[in-house]
């Protein structure tokens, strides 16, 4: 194996590899050589030039294209491949394995033979690159080392701002490193550098090896193996070890006095997720991923991400200051499918200024009215584009970002696409019910983030099915039982961005978030009171009226607040049967408390709802409570 390696490599590229002393990571690099057969391999070892050299040669490759600002550059995906492929993503199963129904699984040999007949010299013409990274703050308990063989030189690219380097953290290991694998290739590309083989898209992920394979796709959730990939090993090995891989955000809201709470938060794409992580006043460490611990009974968090791969759509200036302005100023950034002008500046859908009449997009040359094959209009940039950019580039990174031992967990969110039903904010009366009615209960209305129909409402537990590569039910165990290891476990809240008045009218500004969070602050710290309705926990008028001077320099009107806080008693009763029809005829193994914080809830709505009607004011609640 050596003798062939040091052929296909070249003495260089050869040494990089085997100064790492570890025979597995050679023979994994040496199968994927000589199967995928590409012309030329390089092994970077994250020194400057050689991560100069990947910046390069995705330039050189036509994979990206610089603009007019320094360091930004464009990436277009192939027209049909702008999102996560949910259909071919598959776990590969040994016989007898089983993840339930809702999970996409095949057997495990069927599927290694399809892609590896599928990596057949795919890489003929093409550079390979190997590259090391971290999950998670180098020498962390946290930490998982990954090394990504690919392609593409957008995706290495993109890999060196979203993830710590870790050539020196897999020499530094060497035999002790349990690293995960990564197969990418974006197989035969068109003259615009896209791929060719829709057809043969195929995300193949084998739990057993912690190896992941990826083909015919460049979309960055289907090919950038430690994000949407790495979640899914990582999932599964959390789950033998006790920890929890969650798709959340964690950032610091800034409370009073100076004080930093953090809080993750689980949203599913397109809700709101960044832009709450980026809220101008607050600070962020990560985006999207959150790797949890319990360390001696108290919840710490590390975000095995470094960099933030954006939604842009909507970005503007009113809203994300902080986003808009890192945007338009120097630095690294690669841009996915948004227009790129005839000034060589970019535009998406919502960007403030005039709409361009003219650009070049993920379709190719792009002006309005464009349609497409299957005569739909073709919008000016893809709902699903994207910036991706390292987090320090962000005047509010948080200083805690490379901590080896995380952040305490001061309050978990989750938040959801949600027209009808759930007030703004709430809080759970506590870990179990919290896990169970926002947690497992989530549900959102379809985003453009995967392929398939938009605005339908779906259940997505802890907006993590997506990721799930251990059973639904087990997941929710896993949950459960974390918070009862805690000594203290963190107050569980939800929130709503997208709720609507009867005329379909949104009844919050995009702002009001950033009150919701510093109430929950608060709340995190047992600083203000609440108002207890059958579902959770509900802020009381005064606090808000305070914070939203305070915040957002507004005055909130009362009308508002009952307005947005009422209670919609038979949206609640719906929802709860949905979610308990899910899980009685979709997930097997649901633990039977599930069932039974569901019904509770059920009975406290419909005794409120025989008392007061189907839709309660929040002051119907606080005057029953000052009788009590
Ligand atoms: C998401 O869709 O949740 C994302 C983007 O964060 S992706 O990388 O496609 O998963
Ligand atoms: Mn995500």
């Amino acid at each position: 194996m050596e003798d062939k390696l040091k052929t296909r490599l070249g003495e260089k590229n050869y040494q990089k590899l085997i100064e790492i002393d570890n025979p597995e990571l050679h023979q994994f690099v040496a199968k994927y050589v000589e199967l995928c057969n590409p012309d030329k391999v390089f092994v970077c070892t994250d020194s400057p030039e050689d991560i100069q050299y990947v910046r390069q040669e995705a330039i050189r490759a036509g994979e990206e294209m610089k603009l007019a600002i320094a360091g930004h550059t464009v990436h277009f995906d192939g027209y049909y491949d702008q999102a996560r492929d949910k259909k071919n993503t598959k776990f590969l199963l040994p016989p007898g394995a089983d993840l339930g129904a809702n999970l996409n699984a095949m057997d495990k040999e069927e599927g290694l033979k399809e892609i590896h007949d599928i990596l057949k010299d795919i890489m003929r013409g093409h550079q390979l690159f190997v590259r090391f990274f971290c999950l998670g703050p180098l020498k962390s308990q946290f930490s998982i080392p990954a090394v990504q063989l690919t392609d593409s030189g957008y995706v290495a690219h993109s890999e060196d701002l979203l993830y710590r380097q870790g050539y020196e953290e897999f020499v530094r290991l060497g035999r002790d490193a349990q690293f995960f694998k990564f197969v990418h290739s974006a197989g035969e590309l068109d003259e615009r550098k896209t791929s060719v083989n829709i057809d043969k898209r195929r995300v193949y992920i084998d739990l057993e090896d912690e190896t992941v394979y990826s083909v015919n796709t460049q979309y960055g959730g289907n090919t950038i193996g430690l994000k949407k990939l790495a979640m899914r090993t990582a999932i599964n090995r959390a789950s033998k070890e006790g920890w929890l891989n969650e798709h959340m955000f964690i950032m610091a809201v800034h409370g009073p006095s100076g004080r930093k709470t953090y809080f993750t938060g689980a949203f599913p794409s397109l809700c709101g997720k960044t832009s709450t992580s980026m809220l101008p006043g607050e600070s962020i460490i990560g985006d999207d991923i959150a790797y949890i611990r319990n360390k001696e009974g108290v919840p710490r968090a590390v975000n095995p991400e470094r960099g933030v791969f954006g939604i842009i759509q909507g970005v503007n200036p009113e809203d994300d200051p902080l986003i808009w302005k890192t945007l338009h100023s120097p630095g690294e950034i690669i841009f996915s499918n948004v227009l790129v002008t005839e000034e060589e500046s970019v535009f998406w859908i919502g960007k403030a200024g005039e709409e361009p009449k003219w650009g070049i997009h993920h379709s190719g040359e792009w002006t309005p009215g464009k349609k497409d094959a299957e005569g739909n209009e073709i919008s000016l940039s893809h709902p699903n584009a994207r910036f991706t950019l390292d987090l320090k580039l962000l005047e509010n990174c948080d200083s805690e970002l490379d901590n080896p031992e995380g952040v305490v967990i001061g309050g978990i969110i989750y938040g959801g696409r949600d027209s009808d039903t759930k007030v703004p904010v709430e809080e759970s009366f506590d870990w179990t019910h919290g896990v169970i009615t926002m947690g497992a209960a989530l549900e959102s209305e379809t985003t453009a983030a995967t392929l398939g129909k938009e605005g339908v409402r779906k259940i997505n537990p802890m907006s993590n099915l997506d990721f799930l590569s251990i059973p639904i039910g087990k997941y929710i165990a896993n949950h459960l039982n974390f918070g009862r290891g805690l000594k203290n476990p963190p107050p569980i809240f939800s929130v709503n961005y997208f709720l609507k008045d009867a005329n379909g009218k949104f009844m919050n500004d995009k702002t009001d978030k950033a009150v919701w969070l510093k109430w929950m602050e608060l709340r995190s710290h047992h600083e203000v009171e609440v108002i207890k309705t059958p579902t959770g926990l509900i802020p009381k008028y005064e606090d808000l009226k305070r914070l939203f001077k305070q915040v957002l320099d507004k005055d909130y009107a009362e009308k508002d607040y009952n307005e947005q806080f009422t209670v919609r008693i038979t949206e609640n009763l719906a929802k709860i049967e949905r979610v308990k029809t899910f899980y009685k005829t979709k997930v097997p193994d649901t633990p039977q408390i599930v069932f039974e914080v569901l019904e509770e809830q059920k009975q406290r709505l419909i005794l409120a709802m025989e008392k007061y009607g189907d839709y309660i004011s929040p002051k119907t609640f606080l005057q029953e409570k000052n009788q009590k």
